[in-house]
């Protein structure tokens, strides 16, 4: 049995989730993934890794849907609710999942597809009616979970990782941050990433702690759950961080006051998907009394390296390898750099995925001959601690946490009947850590850049939208051909 599972049923009569002002204990979790199971195998001994997708909303239900996949055997492709059909397609497709377990919610959103008589799109209903049946053994080197990232390819890949590897990135954390069965947690990011699906609700769970789950992060929403003193942990991303403030110096004295008081009772609050601004660290401490963990991760690695639960937090560094991470820095000729000097991150360890999903050559591409996984983050080791100072390249944008990859919108918006041409970058930005800009060629002289970001949307997460264009004749382009984009930023 899934070691996940087998500690949850030392914990039968806690809570392991809130969703929707319900509660749920360990022991209903494992009942309804059971059920979940049994409605999968349908009477099949083991689904052998097939890819199983699930379009459920942050709730018991989700968590119900991902462990029965996991009882049954098969790897849990969640789609990410935000996301319009396009993108989910893409997923469904790219991933070769057959099976669609769908919330009723969405039931609607995916009626185009069930057109396609190699799809069976099951309502979570179904899967959650009586049923049982022995579950297949499930070894650490199977298959487990497939989650898409973008990179510098222009569209994502499934980032593959086995039990074992899940296992290893949430004992880490468990370890270093050290959660207790004590601890509640509330989890207001997507669920279709490392940074909500292992650091938040995989570290609670095994852990016996207990997990509250709202559908969308609202900063009032988040506010009150600290108010209402449950709280032990907190974890999010920096424009998260960013947004709360906002609030809370949005509200009078009186209520800042108390909302600085129960936020000053949790015991750890983590930050991390993207770099924490040094002014938001501050302005958070001087509100709630807490200096801000930072750490590093990537859907491809887990979590790689964290500032100290118990002892020093720098602020702007990201500390030192987790346990269990090994990790380097090395020049562009694959050589390790000494201190103060800049060098790509390279990881290795239990923790590192599996495999892009079929794509064998740009696997085989992402490590070094000698198994390193190279990062593209550049970091550089200051008085005995790493400080991140960039990538390797100007495709890649992290807005809001979210990696999105410029070549994947320029592909897209040269589909527009107007747009010849486009060239994609991120704009700093203290709320966002980027915005996503875009640079149109077109020949007409005039373009109605809203009715630009509307077309988009039909194709595109919210996200991944530029929110600036400018409309030029060329783009600037180096002697090889290539466009500068460091020159087009000048344009904004
Ligand atoms: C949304 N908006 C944006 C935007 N995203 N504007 C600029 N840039 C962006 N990136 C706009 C919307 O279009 C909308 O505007 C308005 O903001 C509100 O939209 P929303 O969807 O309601 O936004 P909000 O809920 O506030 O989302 C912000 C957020 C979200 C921070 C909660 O971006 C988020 O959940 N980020 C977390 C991503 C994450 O989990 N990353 C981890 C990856 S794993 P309008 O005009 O339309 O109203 C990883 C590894 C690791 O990185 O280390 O963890
Ligand atoms: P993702 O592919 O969505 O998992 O995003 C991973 C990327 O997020 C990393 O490669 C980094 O570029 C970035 N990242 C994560 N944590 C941090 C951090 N603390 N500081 C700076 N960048 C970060």
């Amino acid at each position: 049995m899934i070691e996940l599972f087998q500690k949850a049923k030392l914990h039968k009569d806690r809570a392991a989730i809130v969703s929707n002002e319900n509660t749920y204990s360990y022991a209903q979790l494992l009942d309804r993934s059971s059920v979940v199971a049994a409605n999968l195998l349908n009477k099949l001994p083991d689904l052998n890794e097939a890819s199983i997708a699930f379009l459920v909303p942050p709730s018991f239900e989700y968590v119900a849907a991902q462990w029965g996949i996991w009882a049954a055997g098969g790897m849990a492709v969640p789609l990410c609710v935000q996301h319009p059909l396009p993108s989910m397609e893409y997923v469904i497709e790219d991933s070769g999942s057959k099976v669609i377990l769908v919330h009723e919610d969405f039931q609607e959103m995916l009626q185009p597809l069930k057109a396609n008589p190699d799809l069976s799109i099951i309502p979570l209903k179904e899967v959650f009616k009586k049923n049982s049946s022995p579950l297949p053994d499930i070894g650490l080197h199977r298959r487990a979970m497939m989650l898409y990232t973008s990179g510098t390819t222009n569209k994502p890949k499934g980032v593959v990782t086995t039990h074992g590897i899940i296992k290893s990135q949430i004992v880490t954390l468990v370890e270093a941050w050290e959660w207790e069965k004590e601890d509640y947690i509330l989890n207001i990011l997507p669920l279709h990433h490392v940074h909500g699906i292992i650091n938040v609700l995989s570290c609670a769970l095994w852990s016996g702690a207990c997990c509250e789950f709202h559908a969308k992060f609202e900063a009032k929403d988040v506010w009150d759950t600290i108010l209402s003193g449950k709280m032990t942990l907190f974890m999010a991303v920096p424009t998260i961080y960013y947004k709360l403030i906002n609030y809370w110096e949005s509200d009078n004295k009186k209520k800042q006051l108390k909302m600085s008081e129960a936020a000053s009772r949790l015991r750890l609050m983590v930050s991390g998907s993207a770099a924490l601004p040094v002014p938001v660290l501050e302005k958070w401490k001087s509100i709630t009394s807490h200096t801000l963990l930072e750490r590093y991760g990537m859907t491809e690695i887990g979590m790689g390296l964290s500032n100290s639960y118990r002892n020093e937090r720098r602020p702007g560094y990201v500390g030192l390898p987790l346990p269990g991470v090994e990790m380097r820095l090395v020049d562009k000729d694959n050589i390790p750099v000494t201190e103060e000097l800049p060098g790509e991150i390279q990881i290795k360890g239990p923790c590192v995925f599996k495999e892009y999903w079929q794509k064998e050559e740009a696997t085989k591409e992402a490590f070094t001959k000698d198994g390193w996984f190279k990062t593209g983050d550049i970091a550089m080791l200051h008085n005995g601690m790493y400080k991140i100072l960039g990538r390797d390249s100007v495709d890649i944008i992290k807005s809001g946490g979210y990696k999105i990859s410029a070549l994947e919108i320029e592909d897209v918006l040269r589909g527009h009947k107007d747009i010849d041409d486009s060239a994609v970058i991120g704009l700093e930005d203290e709320e966002w850590g980027e915005v996503v800009a875009a640079c149109l060629v077109s020949g007409k002289n005039t373009m109605d850049f809203d009715e630009i970001s509307k077309w988009l949307r039909a194709r595109l997460p919210a996200y991944k939208i530029p929110r600036k264009y400018v409309l030029q004749k060329k783009l600037p382009r180096n002697v090889l051909g290539k466009v500068t984009k460091k020159e087009l930023k000048s344009l904004f």
